[in-house]
């Protein structure tokens, strides 16, 4: 093996001729083609200029081009940083610029913007669009299909993904080869998927969730995937009968079991729904269960660690925990001021250890030196116990963080801009409680003196510099922001008065 991440996720399937994706439009593409056309596109890539070890960023709507796009980076030995196509032009600036990436691929409706840094920075660019046209895909139609794979190793990195920090600019973790193949197979092995499974696809690419856990679990196995554009309840509802299995975060299934055609029936061929990315109210755990008679297997996991911890395939799957460490993984609670390890039902702060762990946040040593320790575990940032039995509950997060539909928010991020707003003095966000996303930010805002803020100006501005689902749902101004002791504002009591806001 001369290159572990490409040789066992793609390699092997070269000449598969199983269907690995079922497209919407009826359309199938097997495992041979679509390494066929991810060789064409290596060959474009390095065409192009680029070699391994260079960053390809990529922020375009998901396709089986996209994936192509993330087979080819893997065989010509180039680490694949995902960005999601809402982000706005100042967001990706960041990113390219941070990254150090050699090329942007992007959609042709945001390469006007996009253009302009790419110049700026001297970054390639090329596009691909969600119809599978793009210069990426014109170029790579005139190259060979013969590739010659880069001889990478198990610790070369594979992936750059951003993850916002609770303060500053957010950080690339850096994912290697490793990371993600022990991951796959360790899922793969733990929830039985085999060359039989279809999977119900309807993840983004750009995170974990939908590429790191959903695809490479079924590369893993050699299985199949009913490969969905996005989360929409009519395609869902028409292929949940096909599948085998479906991952979603908690909104998949709450939208699920508040439609009438959702029944025991329906999911009769499915044998695993799998839920994570946020937490799953146990309400939603055992209304499913009465309605479908599954129950659905609850994982946790992070962009720095793939996956932690798994419920159990067979044996109890206990809702409100996200089950035990998988093997290989080793997780303590500690105390978050002397690190001290506690004991069962003790709440503390979740660590982790383990192949799956990363690397560091790239180019910020300071930054990985603060959560990752020397001696490998990495401090998660959740808050949480073990009970007698080994299941983890996760009880809340030691960092400023809103969990939005399986997106994350950091409150920071919004508070900055708002804060800048003319007539405004400070401000702070929150996430709440919300019956479609889980939770939701909002922005509480106090006023300058004898100054009038406008909300809408606010909210203009704030869709001109932050993705859509960033934004607060309701800005709210008052007088002064509760503060305890220290001068610190007291977001949980913020939390407290406006929990209801939200919910029917
Ligand atoms: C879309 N909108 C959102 C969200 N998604 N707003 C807040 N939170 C969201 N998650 C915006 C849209 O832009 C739209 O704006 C409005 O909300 C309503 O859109 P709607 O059509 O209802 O939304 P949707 O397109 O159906 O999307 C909802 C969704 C989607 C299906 C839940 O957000 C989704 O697929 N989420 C999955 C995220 C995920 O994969 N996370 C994994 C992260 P307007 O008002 O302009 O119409 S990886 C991770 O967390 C770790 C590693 C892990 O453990 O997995
Ligand atoms: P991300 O930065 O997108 O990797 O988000 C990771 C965070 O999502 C974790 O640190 C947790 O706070 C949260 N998370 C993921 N899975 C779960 C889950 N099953 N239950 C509760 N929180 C979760």
């Amino acid at each position: 093996m001369n290159n572990p991440l490409y040789d066992n996720l793609f390699g092997v399937h070269s000449r598969n001729d199983d269907t690995f994706l079922y497209l919407i439009n009826g359309q199938t593409i097997t495992y041979r083609n679509f390494l066929a056309n991810s060789r064409r596109i290596a060959n474009t890539l390095v065409d192009l200029g680029l070699k391994p070890g260079d960053c390809v960023a990529i922020q375009v709507e998901k396709s089986p081009e996209m994936l192509n796009i993330y087979a080819a980076c893997a065989q010509a030995g180039l680490v694949f940083l995902p960005l999601n196509p809402t982000y706005t032009v100042d967001e990706i600036e960041y990113f390219i610029e941070n990254s150090g990436s050699r090329l942007i691929i992007c959609n042709k409706k945001n390469k006007e913007g996009l253009t302009v840094i790419a110049k700026n920075l001297s970054v390639l660019i090329e596009t691909l669009n969600s119809d599978s046209t793009g210069s990426i895909i014109d170029k790579a139609n005139s190259s060979s299909e013969d590739f010659k794979t880069a001889t990478r190793s198990k610790d070369d990195l594979a992936a750059l993904l951003y993850t916002s920090g609770t303060t500053g600019k957010s950080k690339g973790a850096m994912l290697t080869q490793a990371n993600l193949l022990s991951n796959g197979n360790a899922l793969m092995t733990a929830w039985q998927f085999t060359k039989s499974d279809i999977l119900l696809h309807a993840l983004p690419l750009f995170h974990t969730h939908g590429l790191f856990v959903a695809t490479n679990v079924i590369l893993s196995a050699g299985g199949s995937m009913i490969f969905l554009p996005k989360f929409d309840l009519d395609d869902i509802v028409k292929n949940l009968p096909k599948s085998s299995a479906m991952m979603g975060v908690p909104t998949f299934y709450m939208r699920l079991l508040a439609d009438d055609r959702f029944n025991k029936k329906l999911v009769h061929h499915i044998r695993l729904f799998v839920s994570g990315s946020a937490p799953l109210l146990s309400e939603t755990h055992i209304q499913f269960e009465k309605i479908t008679g599954h129950r659905i297997l609850e994982r946790y996991g992070m962009t720095e660690t793939n996956m932690n911890t798994s419920n159990p395939y067979n044996g109890e799957r206990r809702a409100g925990t996200v089950g035990r460490p998988l093997p290989c993984v080793e997780l303590k609670i500690t105390d978050p001021e002397t690190g001290r390890e506690l004991s069962n039902n003790e709440i503390g702060q979740i660590e982790v250890r383990g192949p799956n762990v990363f690397k560091g946040y790239w180019r910020m040593p300071k930054k990985t030196k603060a959560e990752l320790r020397e001696n490998g575990f990495f401090i998660t940032g959740d808050l949480g116990k073990i009970d007698k039995d080994g299941y983890i509950h996760i009880l809340g997060r030691d960092k400023d963080l809103i969990i939005s539909g399986g997106f994350n928010i950091y409150p920071k991020e919004l508070e900055e801009i708002i804060d800048d707003q003319e007539g405004v003095l400070e401000s702070a966000v929150i996430g709440v409680s919300h019956s479609d996303f889980g939770e939701t930010p909002i922005a509480i805002i106090v006023q300058e003196a004898e100054m009038d803020p406008n909300i809408e100006v606010i909210d203009r501005n704030l869709r001109k510099s932050l993705a859509r689902y960033k934004h607060p749902r309701k800005m709210i101004i008052v007088d002064k922001l509760p503060r305890n002791a220290m001068g610190k504002v007291q977001k949980n009591i913020l939390r407290s008065f406006y929990k209801d806001l939200f919910l029917n």
